[in-house]
């Protein structure tokens, strides 16, 4: 069993921006926006929002996460009741399913102000179709208006303004949240319903976990052979085969660097939910099970919190 080190846990840095975001001409909408959940995607997505202009509420469960928000001119509140109270349109990122739901459903949680008119629940937060559809729901009977809007990249890609947006719902919500989406993305798309962007964004996550697990036991043989890895990945290169996300993960793997753009956890998190609706569907998913007991299996060896190119480091052994 290798000895693990945690990655560097890695503050915000408020200053840096992203090099697309002066070309890109945003006119702040003028509401006032929420944000739950202030980890290393929210803190880079708000510290943009509020870069462009916007006039931002926010609330995390670690308190302290939230100082330089304030020093940057955001509004911290206690609870994300009172966000809600505050805000227009409101913001959701947190780690999982769970906390999304606690975060709607739970004490002080968005429901408990019981009337949500002229207010938007937009949650960003990777969840599965079926939670989703229940946060819209109760956001709904308490008449507000519910928009899933998950973001699909790195957190690398956060940083540069390059996410794309999958979202579906309250059509009205998705072009309220215009400059704010043109902060922070490439791409934006609306999928329709509650539910569909969910599901397209799992299914992405499914053509990831399995294009990683197949490169890093392709690259652990080459190792076994006493092959360069980078000889092998300059090869790969010249194929057709290249994408710039497995060039960049061979190249991670090779140097054994796992600074967590895309904690394995999360992809872990993702592949869990993707069987989950395709058991729901009967739908036979081989691969995506194997890959799936490979990345649980890489947590256990205490990679949670690297990025999910550490999976390597399972299949060398
Ligand atoms: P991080 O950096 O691991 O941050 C996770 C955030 O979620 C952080 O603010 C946590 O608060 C918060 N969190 C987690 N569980 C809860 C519960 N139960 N209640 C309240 N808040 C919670 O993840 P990322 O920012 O990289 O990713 C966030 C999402 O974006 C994720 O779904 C990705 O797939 C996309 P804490 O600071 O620990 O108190």
């Amino acid at each position: 069993r290798p000895v693990v080190t945690r990655p560097e846990t890695k503050t915000i840095d408020m200053n840096s921006r992203s090099n697309t975001l002066a070309d890109r001409d945003i006119v702040a909408s003028d509401q006032i926006f929420g944000f739950l959940g202030l980890g290393m995607m929210g803190s880079t997505i708000v510290k943009d929002l509020i870069y462009t202009g916007h006039k931002v509420v926010v609330w995390n469960r670690t308190i302290d996460k939230c100082q330089p928000f304030v020093e940057a001119g955001a509004e911290v509140k206690d609870t994300p009741m009172d966000v809600v109270e505050a805000a227009d349109i409101i913001f959701c990122c947190v780690s999982d399913p769970k906390g999304a739901k606690d975060l709607v459903f739970g004490n002080c949680g968005v429901l408990q102000l019981k009337d949500l008119r002229n207010k938007a629940y937009v949650e960003m937060s990777t969840i599965d179709p079926d939670t989703s559809l229940d946060i819209g729901e109760g956001i709904k009977q308490c008449n507000g208006r519910y928009l899933e809007a998950q973001i699909h990249g790195s957190r690398q890609e956060a940083a540069e303004g390059m996410l794309i947006i999958l979202a579906g719902g309250d059509r009205s919500v998705f072009e309220e949240c215009h400059s704010c989406f043109k902060t922070i993305a490439k791409n934006t798309f609306f999928l329709g319903n509650v539910g569909n962007a969910c599901k397209v964004n799992l299914i992405l996550q499914t053509i990831l976990g399995v294009s990683l697990v197949g490169l890093a036991e392709a690259l652990a043989l080459a190792d076994r052979f006493s092959i360069s890895l980078n000889d092998i990945i300059d090869i790969f290169d010249l194929t057709s085969m290249k994408s710039p996300l497995l060039l960049a993960k061979g190249k991670e793997m090779a140097k054994g660097d796992f600074n967590p753009q895309q904690p394995l956890s999360h992809m872990q998190r993702d592949l869990r939910l993707v069987l989950n609706m395709a058991e729901n569907l009967d739908q036979s998913m081989p691969v995506t099970s194997i890959t799936n007991e490979v990345f649980k299996h890489t947590k256990r060896l205490g990679y949670s919190e690297h990025d999910s190119s550490a999976v390597f480091v399972r299949s060398r052994f």
